[in-house]
């Protein structure tokens, strides 16, 4: 009689320290609410049934095939901390985020790719303990309509957001990042940043920055070795050399890795989003600019 009161008693201390409120979520409704209170810019967002998500009844079938579901709960980075994939509609457009529960707090990951993108159909799958999101791009904008399914990604959540998974990561020696961005029809920094793996670097703030002029620092260890990482985590050598948003006026920027012996990748990234992966590091690089401490350079 001994043993259903202990797992009895272990189950009511234990379960409120792992249990969150994404647990709790049972209904649409209660998914909406609880985006509402996460982020005002959310009171207008619902969940919506599968025939709304795909009006095409050819994608409702590929979505009922595939498994799709406006939302589920999946524990992303393996915390114990239960996470929420939510597909659903705001306005005129189809968002799809992720809420992860960062223990303190929770935070959202927006996984659209430019406004006009054709609907997802979004999955999950789990390897080895390990969730992936699958993410399925339809057609169902373009012209041809022979091809339905025009692009899979298997994205994981690492180094704070989702990016491509990468099953055989090959460390490169890095030597060398330079990174720099151009103007936009709008107003965008241009600055130019050159980073050593040594950490010592130098900040070049060209036009629309702060305070522009040339800065020298040295990168904390804490923010350069997760860029390294990173890098390298997205096999930079085996990335497309060139990459284009489908829209204009937008910013571009160019990414030169030196590693190994003087091997050099450029990459260059009109819409700096050539790969989730890519955008990511750009986040990285860019933040830099405002968590390091820089000394103005003598010339
Ligand atoms: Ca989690």
């Amino acid at each position: 009689m001994k043993k259903p009161l202990i797992f009895f008693l272990f189950f009511i201390f234990i379960q409120p320290l792992y249990a969150n409120k994404i647990d709790a979520l049972q209904t649409d409704e209660e998914v909406e609410e609880f985006l509402q209170k996460l982020n005002k810019d959310f009171g207008a967002f619902y969940v919506a049934p599968i025939k709304q998500l795909y009006p095409d009844t050819v994608y409702q079938k590929i979505a009922d095939s595939l498994g799709v579901k406006p939302w589920q709960k999946i524990d992303f980075n393996n915390d114990g901390l239960t996470d929420l994939l939510v597909y659903g509609i705001l306005g005129v457009q189809k968002y799809l985020i992720v809420v992860m529960d960062e223990g303190t707090k929770f935070s959202i990951r927006y996984l659209n790719r430019g406004l006009s993108s054709n609907p997802y159909l979004p999955t999950v799958k789990t390897i080895n303990k390990q969730a992936f999101l699958i993410l399925h791009t339809s057609c169902e904008f373009c012209k041809n309509q022979s091809q339905k399914i025009i692009k899979t990604d298997t994205l994981v959540y690492k180094f704070g957001n989702f990016i491509e998974a990468n099953f055989n990561v090959r460390n490169n020696q890095i030597k060398q990042i330079d990174y720099s961005t151009t103007n936009c029809y709008g107003i965008c920094s241009v600055f130019e940043l050159h980073i050593k793996s040594d950490g010592s670097a130098v900040y070049n703030a060209i036009e629309n920055n702060p305070k522009n002029g040339k800065y020298t620092a040295h990168i904390d260890t804490a923010y350069y070795l997760p860029i390294e990482s990173l890098l390298n985590y997205i096999d930079f050598p085996n990335l497309n050399d060139n990459y284009k948003v489908n829209w204009t006026d937008d910013q571009s920027c160019t990414l030169v890795i030196t590693y190994s012996d003087g091997k050099t990748k450029t990459i260059t990234d009109y819409g700096m989003y050539g790969t989730n992966g890519l955008g990511l590091l750009y986040n990285k690089l860019f933040a830099l600019k405002k968590n390091q401490d820089w000394k103005k350079a003598n010339n």
